[in-house]
This record gives structure tokens, sequence and C-alpha cells, in this order.
């Protein structure tokens, strides 16, 4: 009767650390550890193992400027106290960006290989915006996304954003956006046959219900840019993202900030709140709009806070928005 009591014991004893150790094993372990290669199946965003996902995370600001911190160390800190599960490197192309300065290729590339070692998804954004049209450097964007697809496509946390906020009246989805897109996708798929691919919309990527009027067939795992900032864009935008996911397009926010659409005032916290509970309710995946000490509202840090972006930034370095989304993130979804 002893004998059998202390067996029982023993089985619960190591049921329950085995339990324990497999918590602290799911905790442990990187995003991409935890969800591998990402496919798209309806709306939804899945993992590896075909579990529906919410990836969530911090984009830079343009590289031009803040290039600096795309790196190791402010990636660690990022995952490690924001937990952040996806980084985004925003290239620009005008404004001193990538069509004037080639060297920023490196930035995308430390982002790209910092987020390999870190086990972190990462999004590489063609930001498309003072050029209005993404048909105007349509050729460097071929060879630059040839040549990313060639070099990291067999990685399983390459994201492609091929045209960050397509603008103008005359830069309609069907006649400009979708066969820009379909050239991009057509040839990034010769080199890397399956990572995400996420396409902008009309109107500073806020039309995609106009994009799952037309959308782009015959590949898998594309997706669409939806993007909002709080103080600026509310329900209006979310009944048009609704209609969207209504008709199958499946979205994702790789850009929105706490702030008006010019990147200042605020934060938004209510409206902020609203956002990110529709966000989690249709599981759309996003990255917050920006790592930088400029002292514009949207960006996370205080004006000035640690030059050099070593990743030691403290609590009194956030700004309020960057206090309000680090908390965000720190809560598991
Ligand atoms: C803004 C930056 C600002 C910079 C400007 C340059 O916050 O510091 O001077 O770009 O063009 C977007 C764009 C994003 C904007 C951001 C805020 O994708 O590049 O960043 N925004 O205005 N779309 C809506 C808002």
């Amino acid at each position: 009767m002893g004998m059998l009591r202390w067996l029982r014991w023993g089985v619960a004893c190591v049921a329950c650390i085995a339990f324990l150790v497999g918590c602290a094993s799911t905790e442990s372990k990187t995003p991409v550890e935890r969800h591998g290669a990402l496919r798209v199946e309806g709306t939804f965003l899945l993992n590896e193992q075909g579990k529906k996902i919410q990836l969530r995370g911090i984009s830079s600001h343009g590289l031009q400027w803040y290039g600096r911190y795309a790196n190791k160390a402010v990636l660690q800190w990022l995952r490690d106290d924001w937990h952040i599960d996806v980084w985004r490197a925003a290239l620009y192309l005008t404004e001193g960006g990538y069509i004037q300065n080639r060297a920023l290729k490196q930035r995308v590339i430390d982002s790209i290989e910092a987020a390999r070692d870190l086990g972190l998804y990462v999004v590489v954004d063609w930001h498309v915006l003072r050029e209005g049209t993404p048909q105007a450097y349509k050729k460097d964007a071929l060879e630059f996304f040839t040549e990313i697809a060639a070099t990291y496509g067999h990685l399983p946390n390459l994201i492609y954003e091929i045209c960050n906020e397509p603008n103008g009246k005359d830069v309609t989805w069907s006649g400009v956006i979708k066969p820009y897109a379909e050239e991009v996708i057509a040839r990034i798929r010769q080199y890397d046959p399956d990572n995400l691919i996420i396409v902008g919309t009309p109107t500073w990527s806020q039309d995609v219900d106009v994009a799952a009027e037309d959308p782009i067939t015959g590949w898998s795992n594309i997706m669409y840019t939806l993007h909002f900032y709080a103080g600026s864009h509310g329900k209006e935008l979310r009944d048009k993202a609704e209609r969207a996911l209504a008709k199958g397009l499946p979205i994702f926010v790789t850009e929105w900030g706490t702030t008006l659409a010019s990147g200042h005032e605020g934060p938004f916290i209510k409206e902020s709140e609203e956002w990110l509970s529709f966000l989690k309710r249709h599981s759309i995946s996003w990255i917050n709009w920006s790592l930088n000490n400029k002292g514009e509202d949207s960006g996370l840090l205080v004006y000035n806070a640690d030059r050099e972006g070593k990743g030691t930034w403290k609590e009194e370095d956030l700004s309020p928005s960057g206090k309000f989304i680090r908390k965000i993130l720190r809560k598991r979804p």
C-alpha cells in the first residue's frame, strides 16, 4: 500500500516537472524556433505546425537616418526585453535613401543576419513613399529583391515587403500596383518559393478593400498591407479592413503608429487599444513605427536617448509611446 502511494507521488512529480520544463522551454525558444516557416491560409498566417499566429514587432525608422540601430545588440534587446517576434528594416528609396545611397543595402543585410542569429522574423521593406508609384524604381526593386532572395531566401525568417505605401491619384491597384507586384513576386519566387511576400495597397496602404476586388492569383503566401495611425484613422478604416477580410484578403499591418499620420502628437492610447483589440480578434500581425530618438512622438525613445545604439536603454529612455508599446508586447497575446 505504502509503495503504491509513493509510486503515485513519483509519477505525479515527474509529470509536473515535465510540464514545467515544457513551459520553460517554449518560453525560452526564439520566435523562429517556435513557429518555423510561415504560410498563409485564407486570411490567416499559420506557423509550421499549422497554428494561427499573430506576429508583433517593431520597425526601424528610415535606415538612412537610424540604420545604426539595425544591429544585433539592439535586436537582442528588443527580443529579450520587449518580446518582439519581428523586426522591420525600412529601406527608403529617396530622401537620402537607397536610390541615392547604395551602401544602405548593408543595413538591410545587417538586419537579416542579426534576425537570423537571434531567431527573429525580419521584414525587408522597400519603402516606397515620396515617389508615389512603385513603378518609378521597379528596375532597382527587381535587382534588389533578386539579390536578397538569392542570398537569404532559404531562411525561414525572411519576409518581403515590396512597396511600403503606394500613393497618388493615378497610382491605382489594378493599373499600377498589381502589375508591379506580379513582376516582383515572379522574380522573388525564382529564388524563394515560399517565404511571405507582402504587397502595398493604394492610398498609403489603406485601400485593402480595393485590392480585395482584384487580388493577385497564381502564387501562395501573399499578404496585403494595411497601415494606420491611431490618431488619424479609426472605425472607417477598420470597416474597410473588415470588408477586405470578408472577401478573403489576408492582411499584415507592417506599420502603424500611436500618433497622427504625421508621426506627431499623442500617443492616442484609447484609439490604439481599439485597434489592437481589432487586430487581435482577426489575428492580424503588426509592426509599430518606429525605433528612433529623433524626438517625434511616434518614436519609441526620448529625444537623444543613447545615440550609439547598443540596446542598453532603460525605462526612462522610452517615450510615452515606447512605454505603451513595450508593455503591450511584453504581455503575451
Ligand atoms: C516619417 C518619419 C519622419 C520622417 C518622414 C520622412 O516618422 O521622421 O521625416 O517619414 O518621409 C508613414 C510612412 C513613414 C512615415 C510615417 C510618419 O510609411 O515613412 O515616417 N508614416 O509620418 N505612413 C504614414 C505615416
